[in-house]
């Protein structure tokens, strides 16, 4: 079990509304030639890291932590790997944009386009002239069209099974998708998750994240979004691997055509712009653009004598 260490430097931001804690220091790098296996690695055997640095009491269940590791490819900046409250990501778009930010603000980015290794592929960014990022993400798809899920409550749910650099359902549903309704969304999206983890549809595709879309409130978006995410909790920014996934699935459908752009917004208003290109092999490629805002520097410390040094609810 990797020892907990006697303090651990974060810095804090948001993207769009979701915040994104990266940890800067003090984290004992996890071992392992691939970010497949760091990953593996930290869910062995630094679990109680992840939960001590973004679960109550030093976070809350909508931060989503980035430990940034060394390189995998010569050609990378850095490695990295997401998690939340409950488990570990794939990919995260928004996390991204809030890792390029970060790197930026602490005088650690270098110009231009950046590559970082993820778990599941190299990703690239870029820090736009007015502070927004750029990221062009793992390849997306479409995997299966009308896939119908029987959800106890709600009947016959039909949606779409996409990938974007973690899986998603995406859905309608009646209940419109404003702040108001939260508390319904994420009953209703859990009661979807909790139907897929029993009926294993789709091929058994690792579904872990339920995208409601529905109609634009703002004049410059196309649709709005509401993401459970696989800790349990609400993405409160258009979700990058979300959007990701949508757009793959937009395109299989005729609705999105390459190079295009598509305006989501999220539950909480704001936006992210997204377009895919065709990669060389003919895979979809989605690129996405949304602004992080650096939100706090700390320094998470770890008392043996605190009853809560791992976090509440930890074993
Ligand atoms: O932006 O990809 C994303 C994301 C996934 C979970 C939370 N945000």
């Amino acid at each position: 079990m990797t020892p907990v260490p006697p303090i651990i430097r974060v810095v804090d931001s948001h993207t769009e509304g979701e915040p994104t804690r990266v940890i800067v220091d003090g984290w004992p790098a996890p071992a392992g030639a691939t970010m497949e296996e760091r990953r593996e690695d930290l869910r062995r055997n630094a679990d109680h890291l992840r939960r001590a640095v973004v679960c109550e009491p030093r976070g809350h269940a909508a931060i989503v932590g980035a430990l940034l590791t060394p390189p995998v490819n010569a050609d990378s900046h850095s490695g990295v790997i997401f998690f939340n409250n409950g488990t570990y990501l794939g990919m995260c778009g928004h996390g991204l944009i809030g890792v390029v930010r970060t790197l930026a603000y602490l005088g650690r980015l270098t110009p231009g386009v950046v590559r970082f290794d993820t778990p599941v592929g190299t990703v690239s960014a870029e820090l736009n002239a007015d502070g927004s990022v750029t990221i062009e993400n793992v390849a997306a798809r479409c995997h299966a069209l009308d896939v119908r899920v029987e959800v106890p409550g709600l009947g016959v749910v039909t949606g779409d099974v996409g990938y974007g650099g973690n899986w998603f359902f995406v859905t309608h549903v009646s209940l419109p998708l404003t702040m108001a309704n939260v508390p319904e969304l994420m009953r209703t999206t859990q009661a979807i998750q909790d139907a897929i983890d029993d009926q294993g549809v789709a091929g058994g595709a690792p579904i872990d994240h339920i995208e409601l879309s529905g109609p634009a409130m703002r004049a410059d978006a196309d649709a709005r979004n509401f993401v459970l995410c696989s800790g349990g909790e609400y993405d409160r920014s258009p979700c990058g691997t979300g959007t990701s996934a949508a757009m793959a699935i937009l395109h299989a459908r005729g609705k999105l055509a390459l190079g295009d752009e598509w305006q989501q917004e999220s539950i909480t208003g704001s936006r992210f712009t997204g377009w895919l290109t065709e990669g060389p092999g003919g895979e979809l490629i989605p690129h996405i653009r949304g602004t992080a805002f650096v939100t706090g520097e700390a320094t998470l410390r770890f008392d043996p004598a605190d009853p809560f040094q791992l976090g509440i609810g930890s074993p």
